[in-house]
Parts: structure tokens; sequence; C-alpha cells
């Protein structure tokens, strides 16, 4: 049931990408073989989208990105506003309306060693198109995940905080649920506390009140989790209550749910060939799924592309 299978991306192909100022087609898009990205994963990244000619809470994600810029010693060679206009732009030259942009910072072309103090000038690329996470029947249906051996990275490590293009754990952990038969895969930190799935924050509801491990425990400051959480409590009038949990509360839970750019929002109804709730998605996930996309399509927290 959950091998599926997703031709994604890369379907913009008379599409322009953004690199360095210029918008180059999507066939000739291409950077250095040299570039640190490519050679370190060194650089920071961002997933967007577009909603109905409007981009997403467009000032938080440009936020999240120069922080996560700053954490790793990186300079964006634009400034905040530049970027700003860059992203719009960019989805703009494409004309698209509803899209998913990946905006990708690496810390530029410089040799093949280590020591970063001669890049001077970072690479920017900026691509718009559409994505496919998961085929549309998990939305109906919810899916399954397990729980992976392979950990959030410590914050003494690598904080999971940082938007880096290091995703080899997450990459693992995927693969380790993919293996397991199962669509997505929970990541604990070192002390066995629920962290996040492998690109999505993880959200669960028991008794009414929605939880939410706490980000300190090594998960990523969710763009699409903040929003529900904003929204959980303004428009539902929910409780939510951001804290340390284990598997046992998620194996317990009457509702649980993903939360990410790419993927929106999701059920979770297995979790470890434990049934969650009554095994379908449930009511209070199915309301703020119809709140998110009333929300931002609605384009009141939306860059607009085309203008008024
Ligand atoms: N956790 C991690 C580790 C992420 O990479 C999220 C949570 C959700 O955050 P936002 O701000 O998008 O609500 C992400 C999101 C993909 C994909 O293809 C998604 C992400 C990164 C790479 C790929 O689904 N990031």
């Amino acid at each position: 049931m959950y091998n599926f299978t997703l031709k994604k991306g890369g379907k913009n192909k008379m599409g322009l990408v953004y690199i360095n100022g210029e918008f180059i087609p999507t066939e000739n898009a291409k950077i250095s073989v040299f570039d640190r990205g490519l050679l370190y994963g060194d650089g920071v990244f961002e997933g967007i989208r577009s909603y109905n000619g409007s981009v997403f809470k467009l000032k938080e994600h440009l936020e999240r990105l120069y922080a996560s810029a700053k954490a790793v010693w990186l300079n964006i060679p634009l400034s905040f506003k530049e970027m700003e206009e860059a992203v719009l732009e960019t989805v703009r030259v494409n004309n698209l309306r509803d899209s998913y942009i990946r905006l990708i910072v690496t810390r530029g072309a410089y040799g093949l060693g280590i020591d970063p103090w001669e890049c001077k000038e970072g690479t920017v690329i900026i691509i718009a198109d559409k994505i496919k996470v998961f085929p549309e029947e998990f939305y109906q249906t919810g899916l399954n995940a397990v729980t992976v051996a392979t950990r959030r990275s410590p914050t003494d490590v690598l904080d999971p905080r940082i938007k880096s293009l290091n995703y080899m754990s997450n990459i693992l952990a995927r693969i380790e649920a993919r293996i397991a038969g199962a669509a997505e895969g929970i990541m604990l930190n070192h002390q066995g506390y629920v962290t996040e799935a492998t690109v999505d924050n993880i959200f669960f509801v028991k008794n009414g009140i929605l939880f939410t491990p706490s980000v300190t425990l090594g998960a990523l400051p969710g763009i699409t989790r903040a929003t529900v959480i904003e929204l959980a409590k303004k428009e539902l009038g929910l409780e939510v209550v951001e804290g340390f949990f284990t598997r046992y509360d998620l194996y317990n839970a009457d509702e649980v749910f993903l939360t990410g750019t790419a993927v929106e929002i999701i059920s979770v109804i297995k979790i470890d060939e434990r049934i969650i709730g009554n095994g379908k998605p449930g009511e209070i996930t199915q309301k703020i799924r119809k709140i998110f996309h009333e929300y931002a399509n609605s384009g009141v927290a939306g860059s607009l592309v085309y203008g008024k």
C-alpha cells in the first residue's frame, strides 16, 4: 500500500531559474562543480509556497534564511528587500500563481579545500516550480509512519534550527521509513523524545488539546507549524501545548498530523503498527487543514506576486 512512486519536480521545463541575478532557462540553469553547496552541503535553503498569486509568509521564510546564514557565518549577497523582490520576480517570470519555491544560498565556488575564508561571493538560486510530496489519496486516508533509528542531530552537532543543505540524516530517516513500508519517518532526539518527521513538524491531539514537541528538543521551527499554532488558538480556540513527548504520547493520541510547506497538513493514522485514534484522519486535523488552506489562499499572510 505504501510502495508509492512519484514523478515530481522539474516539471517546469520551460521555466526560468534565478541564478545570481539572472534568469536562466531551466535546461541551462547550471552552477560550478566547485560550488560548496555540492562539495560540502555548505549553504542554507528555504522551501516556500505561493497560493493564488501570493507568496505565503515570505518574510518569515526570509527571516529564517538569514538567521540560518548568520549561524553558519554565511554572508548572503542580497539585502532582505532585494531577496524578497528576487523571489517575487522568479514567480512572476514563470507566470505561476500556485507554486513551490526553492531558495538556495551556498557559500559559492572556490577550489576544493574546506576552508571557507576565500569564498567572497555566495551563490543564490531560486527555482519556482510545482511539488508533489505524497499521492493525493494519502490526504484523504492519512499515512503510515514509523519511528526510525536515525536520530535528529543534537544541537551541539548541527543545530536543527539551521536549515542547511546537509539533509543526509533526514534522507537516511526517509529511506529507513520506506524500507519499513511506511510513508514517513518520525525522528527522536538522543534522549528518545519525539522531535519531528523527516521534512515536517509533528502535532498530536489528546482530549481536545493540541500538542507539539518544543523546537528546543531538536526540530526546525516550521513556518507551517507556527501558522497551525496561531490558527488553532485564534480560529478554533484550542489550547496548544509545546513540550517533551515520547512515542507513548503519539501511540495514545486521538489524532496525529504533520505540517510543512511542501506536505502542508497530512494525517498520520498508523505509527509503528499502532492505529492512531480510530484509524482515520481526525476531526480537529481536518478542521485545521481547512482553515489553513483558506488562510493561505486568502493572501492575508502573503506577499502579492502580481500586485493588486
Ligand atoms: N522540519 C524539517 C526538518 C524541514 O526540513 C519542516 C520541518 C517544515 O517547515 P516549514 O517551514 O516548511 O513548515 C521542514 C521543511 C520536501 C522538503 O520536499 C521540505 C523541507 C526541506 C526539504 C524538502 O518536502 N523543509
